[in-house]
């Protein structure tokens, strides 16, 4: 071949790659009933799809077919403690730091006994499958075992966060009369403080051994045993399995909701298997190499997709904890392996707040280091992003492989260096670190937009799509419908995208919520074909391929006096940018004309900011409360937010710096990390009236 053919022809294959891609629909519009609005299915479909599976139904016909076809491969693996130890740092204040030790597996041949014998002890135990029992302990190996186990005789599982408070948690037990309580050592100190006002518990079963001396149960009404004590009871009276059907209630998941108490979703096993098969075609090349780092919370409905998903196409999980993920995990002891590097996993499931998390330690330490190392990430990082952004076909290739053995092999070595996809969902992802996740990494990121209520269908982005911001089309089990939202002023008409309101239907949506009729009236309809709507309250756009852009929140949408509309999330997004923010709130009073912020600051860059200037200080809640360190937030945060355009009446005129974080166990976000704004309010009220000086 002559120069001349490979000058023409090598731009021409470029650029219909680059048009090819461009020209992608990924979403197309859809046929649906119900109200009138701007629908779109994946394009893959033409109906949702229920299950990938021929002949499975529910959840158990689907782990048992795996668990036949995979009998000797592994499944479950846990690591083994070596030690705890008590560290003490220099302020004397002490923590507990773990040595783990390798993971120990147990094949789907074990795993399958072991949800046998559980079922069949469950039964001999005494419950009878119109009772429902809850799981009510972190996520671990016995987790997914019970829960398979109570899916085999056709018992509702009510799932609770860990993290949630007491009150919570006596209402969801309270409220589903649940009559067996499955739980860790940790979990059931809870339970004991609140046993006088559980009236319908009559057994718990304790998974870890040792179980504390107060919970005995001779104080009171309920009976403990241990989890390897079900298990040796049904081993040695098997009972056969009573099977649900697809329509029968599989979970009742109760969701930290951010105003009142939590309230339970309830699932079908149709609902969440129409979930696992949609988001199977998503990931590219599941299978039985795949291995998957199971530590968010199994109440999270990500998680438990995610799970079930790895357990049907033979891959293997490690189990994981938030504290002890990467090597200088909180709860690592120092030289030791974090749960990442000594699995070394393929697929992992983010809530954003772990990425960015991950994403602020590798930068703070690149400039840390400073010098030539930095200078040569920031090349590298440029190089790669405007690869990334600019070509698809520049997204692959010779440099790419460059960049990654000289700079990036040791940020992968983070997370293990094989991760090759990650799902993330449950808040919205920044631009900025779905970028560094790529580029970084190496690997695409799944983002998906979902809810408890809609057994986290909606959408899902693909694989191959490297565009920021964006949640995808909807997965190939939903159709996403925008409706006009006339006061918040978007339309399905507006040019040049349709915008409104995100209605999602399929066979993902769940049946509603439990004992609840009035709000499940509120938020459902089925539509005169059949077909379940659930009305998020969100407001969304479709971009012309067929990709939904998460823009607004109905609720979080305020009216100030003279009238201009303040979207809360959308300014807290861009404030968030500021490093002296670990957390904000924008509040917004209808009878005032401009808004107000609270801020939790993060500590180290505020302190060092005070150190620069000399200021003293005897502790943090003093330096907050001094009013240059006001000044200094308030100057960073108007620089964010002229960066991202923001009008004059959306920057936050006054605001309060709060010394302390706010973390679930505040009760002032949610598990997921979500602000729960009128817990805030309510806790910081006279706070704010000071700040529109009243
Ligand atoms: C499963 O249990 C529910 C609740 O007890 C019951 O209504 C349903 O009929 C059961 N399903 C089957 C197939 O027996
Ligand atoms: C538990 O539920 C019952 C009704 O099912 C209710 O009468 C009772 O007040 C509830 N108790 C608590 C502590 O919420
Ligand atoms: C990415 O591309 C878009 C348009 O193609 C451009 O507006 C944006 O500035 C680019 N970003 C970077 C970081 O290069
Ligand atoms: C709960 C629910 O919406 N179930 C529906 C799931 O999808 C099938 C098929 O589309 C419907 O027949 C069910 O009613």
């Amino acid at each position: 071949m002559n120069a001349y053919i490979i000058g023409f022809v090598v731009p021409l294959v470029i650029y219909l790659f680059k048009n090819a891609k461009s020209r992608k629909r990924r979403g197309l519009p859809a046929d649906v009933a119900g109200d009138p609005g701007f629908a779109v299915r994946n394009h893959r479909v033409t109906s949702p799809m229920t299950s990938a599976w021929e002949g499975v139904t529910t959840l158990v016909e689907l782990f048992e077919r795996a668990c036949r076809e995979h009998h000797h491969r592994l499944l479950l693996g846990t690591r083994e403690l070596i030690s705890r130890e008590i560290e003490t740092s220099s302020d004397g204040r002490s923590f507990e730091k773990l040595h783990l030790g390798e993971y120990k597996w147990i094949t789907y041949g074990t795993v399958f006994e072991s949800v046998t014998s559980f079922a069949s002890g469950l039964a001999k135990l005494g419950h009878v499958r119109e009772e429902r029992a809850a799981i009510f302990a972190e996520t671990r190996e016995e987790w997914f075992i019970a829960l398979q186990a109570c899916f085999r005789r056709n018992v509702t599982v009510v799932t609770i966060y860990a993290s949630l408070g007491e009150e919570a948690l006596c209402h969801s037990l309270n409220e589903t009369e649940v009559a067996t309580v499955i739980c860790g050592r940790k979990e059931l100190k809870s339970l004991v403080n609140i046993a006088g006002q559980l009236d319908s518990v009559k057994r718990v079963i304790c998974i870890d051994n040792d179980v504390p001396s107060d919970a005995s149960s001779a104080q009171h009404r309920w009976t403990i045993t241990s989890f390897s004590d079900v298990e040796k009871l049904g081993r040695e009276n098997p009972i056969e399995a009573d099977l649900p059907l697809s329509a029968d209630v599989a979970v009742i998941m109760y969701t930290s909701g951010s105003t009142g108490l939590p309230k339970g979703v309830m699932m079908t096993h149709g609902n969440i298997l129409a979930t696992v098969s949609a988001v199977m075609t998503i990931v590219p090349n599941l299978g039985p190499k795949d291995v998957y780092l199971a530590y968010l919370p199994m109440a999270h409905i990500l998680e438990l997709i995610a799970e079930n998903l790895i357990a049907s196409v033979g891959g293997c999980i490690g189990y994981g904890t938030p504290l002890t993920l990467t090597d200088t995990s909180n709860k690592v002891k120092k030289g030791t392996k974090g749960d990442a590097s000594a699995l070394s996993p393929t697929v992992m499931a983010a809530v954003p707040a772990i990425l960015d998390r991950v994403r602020d330690g590798v930068f703070k330490k690149v400039n840390a280091k400073g010098g030539l190392s930095k200078q040569l990430f920031d090349l590298a990082y440029t190089r790669r992003l405007k690869a990334i952004n600019g070509s698809w076909f520049g997204a692959w290739g010779l440099e790419k492989f460059l960049w990654n053995f000289l700079v990036f092999k040791k940020i992968q070595a983070i997370l293990g260096g094989r991760i090759r996809f990650i799902l993330c969902g449950g808040a919205p992802l920044s631009g900025d670190t779905q970028r560094f996740i790529n580029i970084c990494l190496g690997a695409p990121i799944g983002q998906g937009y979902g809810l408890t209520e809609t057994c986290a269908g909606g959408s899902f982005s693909d694989f191959d799509d490297t565009s920021v911001g964006r949640v995808g089309p909807p997965i190939p089990c939903s159709y996403i419908k925008l409706i006009d939202w006339p006061e918040g002023g978007y339309s399905t008409t507006d040019s040049p995208m349709p915008r409104g309101e995100i209605v999602i239907g399929g066979p993902n949506i769940t049946l509603g919520y439990f004992k609840n009729e009035e709000k499940t009236r509120e938020s459902y309809k089925v539509d005169e074909r059949g077909i379940r709507w659930f009305y998020t309250g969100d407001v969304g756009r479709f971009h012309a391929d067929g990709c939904l852009e998460i823009i607004d929140r109905k609720k979080d949408i305020v009216k100030l006096q003279h009238g201009e509309y303040v979207s809360l999330g959308k300014v807290e997004a861009a404030i968030l940018g500021s490093p002296f923010v670990d957390n904000i709130m924008l509040y917004a009073d209808s009878f005032q004309s401009y808004c107000v912020a609270l801020v939790a600051v993060s500590r180290p860059a505020l302190e060092e900011w005070a150190s620069k200037q000399g200021i003293a200080y005897s502790d943090i809640s003093e330096l907050c409360g001094k009013e240059e360190a006001v000044k200094e937030v308030h100057a960073s945060l108007v620089k964010e937010a002229k960066k991202a355009r923001l009008e004059k009446f959306e920057i936050p005129a006054k605001i309060k710096l709060l010394s302390d974080p706010w973390t679930p166990e505040t009760g002032l976000v949610t598990a997921a990390l979500k602000i729960k704004r009128d817990i805030i309010r309510k806790t910081f009220q006279e706070e704010l009236s000071k700040l529109y000086g009243k």
